[in-house]
């Protein structure tokens, strides 16, 4: 089975407009909303890649109702736990999407900070349902929570009863998170150079960054690297995966597009070439979409003939 957490879910409201002019009344020319946060984004994909998943999460108030409904809409299988606090409500992100360059820039919302007696709630429900040979994903912001370590916490217990934890994850939940060594980390590239503590470069010295990371014993670490594509480790080998030239619209959610193939990949027994071809595919498409959320599997499954995997090292 395949489980995704999204502590700190949201309902994205998706804005167009030309070009973004800073101090100016900007006219949008479209304004979409869909469910946001990544795990839940991991579902949906899994989903149109045909392989189950269960989503866990927090939902707080008549947000976290509507983030709830829509991923039932997409089919997927909700377990979140909701919870009417005082008020509370699961947070909004804002996705500033540029028609001139199709530039996507994320304005997201912290959310209110969960008090310790929900998040004890979720790994009470987590630990009761994961067993040995299922797939954790542990993907998002997770600021509503006070613990740095949550992430951490999480993949320890997980990884003692034999499951597989994939961590998306940024800043200091992904820095605690390496401790815990969890099967594969999936640093987009800001967040590779915030674990090197420099400005990475080159390929070379991603890879170099890297393989400084092999102290943690994390077997797979997935970087990708927006429109250069994505660097993967694999054990101890390196692939260079291309971006594949689409029409990019919206280029929000291509990260956890990435992500789902190479869960679906591994869920699949597909070998490594094949699984970072489809990733790219599946990104790509994505990458086409108005939304954050989805990709149409059938232009993933064209856009796969163009994928070009290569092995650098
Ligand atoms: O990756 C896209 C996306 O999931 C958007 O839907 C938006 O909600 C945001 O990223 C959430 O990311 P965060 O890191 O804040 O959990």
């Amino acid at each position: 089975m395949i489980f995704t957490v999204t502590l700190n879910p949201a309902v994205d409201k998706i804005l167009f407009l030309d070009e973004f002019q800073r101090s100016r009344t900007n006219r949008l020319t479209q304004t979409l909303e869909t469910i946001g946060g990544k795990g839940t984004h991991v579902s949906i994909n899994l989903k149109l890649l045909e392989v189950h998943s269960t989503a866990l999460g927090i939902a707080l108030g008549e947000n976290g109702k509507k983030i709830v409904k829509i991923l039932g809409q997409w089919g997927v299988e909700v377990q979140f736990l909701h919870y009417e606090l005082g008020g509370m409500e699961s947070r909004t992100n804002y996705e500033i999407v540029e028609n001139s360059e199709h530039i996507c820039s994320m304005l997201t919302e912290k959310g209110p900070i969960l008090p310790a007696s929900i998040t004890s709630d979720l790994l009470k429900q987590i630990n009761g349902l994961i067993k040995a040979g299922d797939m954790l994903v542990l993907t998002g912001d997770a600021s509503n929570v006070e613990d740095h370590a949550i992430y951490s916490k999480m993949t320890l217990v997980a990884k003692e009863l034999g499951v597989k934890v994939f961590l998306d994850a940024s800043g200091n939940y992904l820095k605690e998170g390496l401790n815990s060594s969890p099967f594969l980390i999936k640093p987009n590239f800001e967040e590779m150079c915030f674990i090197a503590g420099r400005n990475l470069t080159s390929e070379a010295e991603i890879v170099t960054a890297m393989q400084s990371l092999d102290e943690f014993g994390i077997p797979m670490i997935a970087m990708t690297w927006g429109r250069n594509g994505a660097i993967v480790k694999n054990g101890r080998v390196f692939y260079r995966v291309n971006p594949i030239e689409v029409k990019t619209i919206n280029e929000s959610g291509c990260g956890d597009a990435f992500l789902s193939a190479i869960i679906a990949g591994i869920e699949k027994n597909m070998n490594i070439e094949e699984t970072l071809a489809a990733a790219a595919a599946v990104a790509a498409a994505a990458a086409e979409s108005e939304v954050t959320a989805g990709f149409d599997p059938t232009r993933a499954a064209q856009l796969k003939k163009l994928a070009v995997v290569v092995k650098i090292q």
